[in-house]
This record gives C-alpha cells, sequence and structure tokens, in this order.
C-alpha cells in the first residue's frame, strides 16, 4: 500500500485532498487507489442540490451542514460548477462565505470544474464522492448549479436529490419541467421572505401532480429562509425520510442499479474514448481530421470505422 493511501486511510485530510486532486485530474495513480477504497465505500448518505444560479443552494447547504454539524457528523460539501471551466467566481463566492464552517475541521468542503472530462462531469463527482464516503465523511453533499442535462447526470450519483426554486419562478419552472420533475426527490422553495411563495407552490404541486412516477415516493416541498435558517430542521427530516422510503422499498435496488450502469457506461466512455484519441490521433491528428470533416472532405462515419477497426485489429493482436 502507497503511504499517500495509507495516510488517506488514517485520515489525514492533506491526503485527502491530494486523493481527490488526482481523481479530478484523471490521473493513472487514482484508479489503483479508487480500485482499493471502493469496498470501503456505501456508508454516506449522499445529498445533491442543484437549482438556478443565486437561489440560496450554498446558503442553505451551509445551514444543513450546520444542522449535521449538532450531530456531530463529518460533513463533506462538494460545490460542483458545470459551467465553469475554472474554480471561481461564484464559487470562490462560496468559498468565502462558508468560512465561518471551513475553520471547523468536521466539514471538508471542495470545488470541482468541468475541466474537459472525457466522462462528463459526473464521472468524475461519483468518484469524489466515494473518497469522501471512503474517508468516513457522512453525509456528503453535492451542489450543483442550474438544472440542465450535465446536473441532471450529476444528480444521479446521490441517493437524494433536492432541486431548489425560489418564488416568483413559476413560469420557469413550466419550462423546465421535464428536467426538474424527474431528478427532484425535494423541492424546496426557498426565500421564502419573499412574496409569490403560494403562487410557486401551487405550480409545484400541479406539476406534480401530472407525473407519477414508478418508484411511488411523493416528492415533497419545503419552505425554507436558507440565510435566517427556517425550514432547516424539516428539510433535514424530508431528507431522512426519503432516505428510509427507498431503504424500505424494493426500487431501492433498481435506482442503485441504475446509478451502478450509468457510472460504469460513464467509465467505460471515458476509458475507451480516452483509449481511441492515445492510438488514433498522435501529434494534432485529432485537429486535421476535424477541419477535414468541417471541409466535407471526410466523412466522419468513415473516420470512426477506420479508428474501430484498427482498436479491433490492434486487441486481435495483442
Ligand atoms: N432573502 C433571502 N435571501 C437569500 C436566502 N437564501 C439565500 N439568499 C441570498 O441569495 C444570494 C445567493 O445565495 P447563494 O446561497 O450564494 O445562492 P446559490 O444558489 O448557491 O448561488 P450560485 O452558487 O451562484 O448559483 C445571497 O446573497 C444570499 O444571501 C433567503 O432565504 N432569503
Ligand atoms: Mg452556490
Amino acid at each position: 500500500m502507497t503511504t499517500l493511501l495509507q495516510n488517506f486511510l488514517n485520515g489525514d485530510t492533506r491526503a485527502l485532498a491530494r486523493v481527490i486532486s488526482l481523481v479530478e485530474n484523471r490521473a493513472a495513480a487514482s484508479r489503483d487507489i479508487l480500485r482499493q477504497i471502493y469496498p470501503r465505500t456505501g456508508q454516506a448518505q449522499t445529498i445533491g442540490i442543484t437549482g438556478s444560479p443565486g437561489v440560496g443552494k450554498s446558503s442553505l447547504v451551509d445551514s444543513l451542514a450546520a444542522a449535521y454539524r449538532k450531530q456531530s457528523r463529518k460533513t463533506a460539501i462538494i460545490a460542483v460548477d458545470p459551467s465553469s471551466p475554472f474554480t471561481g467566481g461564484a464559487i470562490l463566492g462560496d468559498r468565502i462565505r462558508m468560512n465561518a464552517l471551513s475553520t471547523d475541521r468536521g466539514v471538508f468542503i471542495r470545488s470541482m470544474a468541468t475541466r474537459g472530462h472525457l466522462g462528463g462531469l459526473a464521472a468524475a463527482t461519483a468518484d469524489v464522492v466515494n473518497v469522501l464516503d471512503a474517508a468516513g465523511w457522512n453525509p456528503v453533499i453535492v451542489e450543483t448549479v442550474g438544472v440542465g442535462q450535465d446536473e441532471v447526470e450529476v444528480v444521479r450519483v446521490v441517493d437524494v436529490s433536492i432541486v431548489v426554486l425560489v418564488p416568483g419562478m413559476g413560469d420557469d419552472v413550466q419550462a423546465l419541467k421535464a428536467g426538474i420533475m424527474e431528478i427532484g426527490d425535494i423541492f424546496v422553495i426557498n426565500k421564502c421572505d419573499r412574496p409569490g411563495v403560494e403562487k410557486m407552490e401551487q405550480s409545484i404541486l400541479t406539476l406534480l401532480s401530472l407525473s407519477s412516477r414508478a418508484d411511488g415516493w411523493s416528492p415533497p416541498v419545503v419552505k425554507t429562509v436558507a440565510t435566517d435558517n427556517q425550514g432547516i430542521e424539516e428539510l433535514a427530516q424530508q431528507i431522512e425520510n426519503c432516505a428510509a422510503y427507498f431503504r424500505g422499498t424494493q426500487h431501492n435496488s433498481s435506482r442503485k442499479r441504475d446509478a451502478a450502469k450509468q457510472r460504469l457506461l460513464a467509465l467505460l466512455q471515458e476509458r475507451l474514448l480516452e483509449v481511441a484519441l492515445e492510438s488514433a490521433f498522435p501529434d494534432g491528428a485529432l485537429e486535421t481530421a476535424v477541419g477535414e470533416i468541417a471541409d466535407h472532405k471526410q466523412s466522419p462515419h468513415a473516420l470512426v470505422d477506420e479508428v474501430v477497426r484498427r482498436i479491433k485489429t490492434s486487441i486481435g493482436h495483442s
């Protein structure tokens, strides 16, 4: 066992941060570690919080984390920003605001940005969640901006997904309904100190009544004022209810199987794409090929057929 892994297993926070960096950068060394720690995962309660920019996700995470700290639970927070190629902007703001928490050794806060992961951000996030889980952090909370395809995939890696809305967003809910209704296990109306709460609640309840979930869970609507700690206890309780519901039904295994399948496919996609790019497009050959396809001189299908044929041949010969 490497010293890094040993230190990690001993609970060393610097080793933890180092392992997360390796995982985030998709370094080959991280795969060994991930393989070895996998049997230790599956212990943490994992929670996802998503919603449009500025709805108060970080404030909610902040208050939730404080509530978990009252129960002496080691709470990890991963702030994922799918839109940003860098760590900065809003997330930097989060860090500053979360200062009160970041001096608490029972809280671990980490930001993640896309950096063009081949398997999508979800693959890297799932791995980081596993790392924190294996290190004994429980719960692990994932905050992600917006509600788009990336977020849907990021949210798939957690046990309980929370969608945050604010009063006055009624029309947005209509527009977003497909994506939102699928991923929300709990809906939060935050900023309930503002007008329009009833209307918002009606919009959500109407949309929820139109769609019935195969797993039989009825998503509750929780009203909060994150900045004033209102509704946080109820939110924590609903998270517990939802987790308990899934623990107790056969849907738990199908949900876990779905997540496992997504995960396996995303990892395969990432690794196979890596192999294909390395073997078929050395030194800028990809850009040349891209140019030819853009100019209609080369068919993308013909090129992919060629790459696949070459890879198959080399597998046959090895
Ligand atoms: N009035 C009111 N303001 C709130 C509430 N919750 C958060 N805010 C404020 O809303 C702003 C955005 O809050 P954040 O927690 O950073 O929101 P966010 O969703 O994490 O934002 P991004 O990460 O940038 O997408 C801040 O100025 C908060 O102080 C609330 O319940 N009521
Ligand atoms: Mg935030």
